[in-house]
């Protein structure tokens, strides 16, 4: 059977991201907590049949889309990966508008998205590129040293921008497209010795994205990053949350004056360029422009005959 749901693939700077546009079950009419907490406790089945093989791949970012709630709001959505919710995606919202777009859904402007950690702003450009203002973003604490399993100490900023981010510097690695193995298994290490440290975000928030930075191949940019995700995929894209925590540890630092841009690479080398205004209590508001292009439009068929119809 097909149940009518219809999902819409694209990239953002190669990063790709899934959109359920419709059907799929009802997750009811609550705040976007709310319904993340049904989907999860009560559906959690379709986002691994939308995101694990064998119809998807642990790279995907699944979007699911829903009707607004509040007045003001043009949309819900509610992220996930393999192996879990995300609070916010950058990369993702700017492929969810792309795939507005696609749908004729949407004209150039600006839309209002409701999400589980808060509502964000995208506006679709008239050239297809979208500019998101996200979820205030902050560091929430710098320089903390972690010591990895080979005994070497680093260190890194904890910072929110829609997730939580270690970002840090002095890892010692290239980051290279060729490398991404390499800098996966660092990255896990690194996230591992948070962990057993008991190093987290606010509030005892896990730390599950680990950002790996370092200065730009192409010098048109301002700094490349490598991101681990939650599961353990890379971002393709430079990650639109990791970017605004980064921005925030500029900001903190001193080192990047408001409205100024900045140009994140990522580590095959595609770029947001980024920017940011000052927040209430400290915060920052970042600005993160992108663009997306879709690269699938697709029923999806659950059929009941298939073992793996739910994803493994
Ligand atoms: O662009 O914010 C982002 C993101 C988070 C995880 C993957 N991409």
């Amino acid at each position: 059977m097909d149940d009518g749901a219809r999902i819409i693939d694209s990239h953002t700077g190669g990063e790709p991201t899934r959109v359920l546009v419709g059907g799929g079950p009802d997750l009811g009419t609550g705040s976007m907590a709310e319904r993340l907490a049904r989907l999860r406790d009560e559906h959690d089945a379709w986002r691994r049949a939308l995101i694990l093989e064998p119809r998807g791949s642990e790279v995907l970012v699944g979007a699911w889309l829903c009707e607004p709630r509040r007045p003001g709001e043009d949309w819900g959505v509610i992220f996930f990966n393999n192996v879990g919710y995300l609070g916010m995606c950058g990369h993702g919202t700017i492929g969810v508008v792309a795939t507005l777009r696609h749908l004729g859904r949407v004209e150039p402007g600006t839309l209002r998205l409701a999400t589980p950690v808060g509502t964000v702003r995208a506006t679709l450009h008239e050239d297809g590129a979208v500019t998101v203002a996200n979820v205030p973003s902050y560091r929430h604490a710098q320089q903390v040293a972690v010591t990895l399993t080979d005994g070497r100490t680093v260190h890194g900023d904890i910072a929110w921008g829609g997730n939580w981010f270690f970002l840090c510097s002095d890892h010692g690695q290239a980051l290279r497209a060729e490398r991404t193995q390499a800098l996966t298994a660092y990255a896990l290490t690194l996230r591992a010795a948070l962990r057993q440290a008991g190093i987290t975000g606010a509030d005892g928030a896990e730390i599950d994205h680990i950002e790996l930075l370092g200065p730009p191949a192409d010098p048109a940019n301002d700094g490349r990053n490598f991101v681990l995700c939650p599961g353990a995929a890379y971002d393709r894209s430079p990650c639109g949350t990791g970017t605004s925590a980064k921005l925030a540890c500029l900001a903190a630092d001193g080192e990047l004056a408001a409205g100024a841009v900045w140009r994140q690479e990522s580590v095959i080398g595609s770029v947001f360029e980024a920017r940011y205004e000052p927040g209430d209590g400290g915060a920052i508001q970042p600005f993160i422009r992108g663009r997306a292009h879709v690269t699938l439009d697709a029923q999806v068929v659950l059929d009941p005959a298939d073992p793996m119809c739910w994803g493994f």
